[in-house]
Order: C-alpha cells, then structure tokens, then sequence
C-alpha cells in the first residue's frame, strides 16, 4: 500500500484553528488534559452512563432547573449554585453511578461542541492513552486530534497528549501524518516522556490550578494509562465505547444485547 493510501492522524492545536483542519476527517479526539477530558474519562470509567456536554453556564443551569445532575466549572472553580465542577475526582462517587450528568466547562466542553458535528467524537486524555492509541489504529479512519488550549490559546498539556497519541498510532505503522503541528506534537512530547510533571511544571495552566490548590487533580491528569474508557459522543451524549457499540448495532437491527442498554 502507497504511503498516501493510509489514514492520516493530525493535531490541531486549538479550538480556533479547527475549521482550518477538520475537513477530510471522520473521527476527531478531543483533549484537555486539565481538566475536563481527564474528568470525562474518569466518569465514564467510573460507571457514569453518560455526560451531556454543554457550552454555557445558562444551558447547564436550565438542565439544573429541569432536575439533572449538573456540573459546571469557570476559571478553574465550581460555579456558584453548583455543587459539581471538573475535579476527576469528583466523577468517582458511588451515587454518579449510572446517572446522566450535564457538563459545562471553560474549555473542553467548548471544544466538544465545536466538533458535535463530526461523524465519530471521542475523548482523550493522558489517564486513557494506550486504550485510545489501540482503539484508533483499530478504527483505522482519517483522524484529527483537538487539542482544547486555554481560551483558544495554545497549551502545553494538551500538545503533549496530542504528541504522544501520534507517537502511539504511528508506531503501528498503519497511520500517516502531514501537518507541521503534529509533528511538534511529537517533539514536545518525547522531550516530556520521562517525566510530564516536571516538564510541565511551568505550564500556564498547571500553575493557575496550582495556586487554585489543584496538585492533586493536576497529577491525577498527568498519569498516563491509568484508565481504559474510551467516551464516545452519541445524540449529544457522551456515552462508554460499549454502550456507544451496543447502541449502533440496535440501530442497525440487531436487538440481542438491546436489554443490557443503559438508559439515558
Ligand atoms: O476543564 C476545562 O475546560 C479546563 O480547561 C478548565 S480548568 O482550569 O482545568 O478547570
């Protein structure tokens, strides 16, 4: 097979740049690595049955009035009347298990939305990374990773999460890449390899969540492959990649597992 027959995998290193990227790919990964994408996988791993994404304040609020469990998260902290933000660790409570949660976030969710329109969105992270690498290559289709910065700026994190995804799927040697930004993608994030916290240490972000005293959820991001979950977008709802492939296949006719289904 030709070089150019091969799927390619690029990284898009900010919401703003994303219609300059997205045309010609089917799926999009959407990373922010602190925090939303590390808490979304968290819950997902966690039993959460879903995570509705939403952009603003006011539409999170509006699904807090009608009786949903709603997260929102502004500037790094829980907003007021809210008693959920992005903290993973706020996604591994008993009492989320098999709930819908309404989610609105500086950045992450902002980036979710931007892609909503792509054919297949998922989400990444450094916590689910070998699992994401694997399930890519195994997908095998055109691929853009999102990296979601810090209001449409570029950063540092999630650059290097991008990196080491491409790092990961070109090793397969089943994946192309062209873009300058992926490649310094991947230079980033083999000069982090041995150690993401001290590398990032002077990162914008890592030092605002610092000063928010967040060093427990910042490190918990920055753990490589502690988790397996692969969240999938289906209808506007983030959903567990099993859940996601049971639903399409009752879509597609085939009833058999329909009763395991979690209802969302
Ligand atoms: O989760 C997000 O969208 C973040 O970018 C915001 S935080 O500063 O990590 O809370």
């Amino acid at each position: 097979m030709n070089l150019q027959d091969f799927p390619q995998i690029e990284a898009c290193f900010s919401p703003r740049d994303f219609h300059l990227y997205e045309a010609g790919f089917e799926v999009v990964v959407v990373i922010d690595v602190l925090r939303a994408t590390s808490a979304i996988c968290t819950a997902i791993e966690n039993g959460v049955a879903g995570i509705i994404p939403v952009s603003t304040v006011e539409d999170a609020r509006a699904y807090l009035d009608k009786g949903y469990i709603a997260a929102a998260e502004r500037e790094g902290k829980v907003v007021e009347g809210f008693s959920l933000g992005n903290s993973p660790y706020s996604y591994m409570d008993e009492n989320l298990k098999g709930k819908t949660v309404v989610l609105t976030t500086t950045n992450g969710t902002k980036a979710i939305k931007i892609a909503e329109h792509k054919e297949t969105v998922v989400i990444g992270s450094l916590n689910n990374l070998d699992a994401l690498v694997a399930w890519i290559v195994e997908r095998g289709e055109n691929t853009l990773l999102l990296a979601s910065g810090w209001k449409d700026k570029f950063n540092l994190e999630d650059t290097v999460c991008a990196g080491a995804i491409i790092d990961g799927v070109l090793l397969s040697k089943k994946f192309r890449t062209n873009e300058d930004s992926s490649i310094a993608a991947m230079f980033l994030s083999k000069s982090a390899r041995d150690n993401q916290f001290a590398f990032l240490k002077s990162s914008s972000h890592r030092i605002r969540l610092r000063k928010l005293n967040l060093n427990a959820d910042v490190k918990y991001c920055l753990t490589p492959n502690n988790l397996s979950s692969i969240p999938i977008l289906k209808d506007g709802v983030l959903i567990s990649q099993e859940n996601f492939d049971k639903a399409v296949k009752e879509e597609n006719g085939d009833k058999s597992d329909g009763e395991n289904m979690v209802e969302l």
